[in-house]
């Protein structure tokens, strides 16, 4: 049956496993995630395993490996996962280290802390096993070169319809998991950190309610804390489909309608039943979803305008 907001309810019955992710890119990305799943694996391991793959792919410009580079011509990567007990391990301005998000797994499992950014973070990294490398392909180069002509900063919306990658599973124990991993607003200032790394903005996940991630320009999702607003939300028996809207509605009322039309923001949110669902200030974001029976999809999300 379907509610009055378009989400999926499935008669009280628990829908799992199901992964969702942002962007077109969560295609593939979800395959890599659903191998995990679907042999009865953790949650915690297939987000990690779901969203390297576009950190790899130097095609994807606003993640990982190819990534665009910020005005200067570093490429900074942040990147953050939780699991299903509120451990959580964030990195912030990472250079050249191509798997952001497993370096912050190392930050949840082997250290105190829960955020390491920069020299510290890549430090960090090279004491783990990560590999050094250059992260700016020439296409990158040739993209920020052409940039710097104008140098006019301007958060683009749907930046050639990929973004940052924000994934949440629900494994078959029906416990939940997510991950978030960018390289940020292309040609940000330097030093510049978004909304990806931060718990509660980017990302968040509680075991006993669901999950929610967010892609956008992250200074407006860090505003409103806008993930965990999203979590708090489907605690209070908001559907995943009116968490989402509320949080967007949330930062349209409160930033208002000039700055909302120049701006994009999407959040994704998956809960412990398995229902899932979207919303963003503007359209073409696109969600990835992978469940049982139906295998992959991509959802046009609901927008505001
Ligand atoms: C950020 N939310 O850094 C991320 C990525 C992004 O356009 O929005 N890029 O703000």
């Amino acid at each position: 049956m379907r509610s009055a907001f378009g989400v999926r309810i499935i008669d009280g019955a628990v829908r799992k496993p199901v992964v969702i992710s942002t962007w077109r890119h969560g295609i593939p990305a979800n395959e890599a995630a659903w191998k995990i799943l679907s042999a009865g694996g953790k949650a915690f391991d297939a987000v990690e395993a779901g969203v390297r793959v576009p950190e790899a792919d130097p095609e994807v410009t606003s993640v990982g490996y190819g990534g665009y580079p910020d005005r200067d011509g570093h490429v900074t990567l942040d990147a953050c996962i939780m699991d299903d007990k509120y451990n959580c391990g964030s990195v912030a301005y990472l250079e050249h280290i191509m798997h952001p998000i497993s370096v912050a797994r190392k930050v949840m499992e082997n250290t105190p802390h829960v955020m390491l950014a920069g020299e510290g973070a890549l430090r960090f990294a090279l004491d783990n096993g990560f590999k050094k490398e250059n992260l700016l392909t020439e296409s990158s180069k040739k993209a920020w070169q052409e940039w710097l002509k104008k140098s006019e900063y301007k958060p683009v919306i749907n930046w050639e319809n990929h973004d940052t990658i924000g994934m949440i599973a629900l494994d078959e124990n029906g416990n939940l998991s997510g991950a978030c991993t960018t390289s940020g607003m292309a040609f940000k200032l330097n030093g510049r950190i978004g909304d990806s790394p931060i718990i509660g903005a980017g990302l968040y996940v509680d075991n006993e309610v669901g999950g929610a991630t967010a892609t956008g320009v992250g200074e407006e999702v860090i505003r409103i804390c806008g993930s965990h607003l999203v979590v708090e939300l489907m605690r209070q028996n908001y559907t995943p489909q009116q968490a989402c809207e509320e949080a967007v509605k949330r930062i349209v009322r409160r930033r208002g309608e000039d700055v909302a039309k120049k701006i994009q923001i999407g959040f994704i949110a998956l809960n412990k039943k398995g229902e899932y669902g979207s919303y963003c200030i503007h359209p073409d974001f696109q969600y990835a979803v992978y469940s049982k029976p139906e295998g992959s999809k991509l959802i046009d999300s609901k927008s505001y305008y």
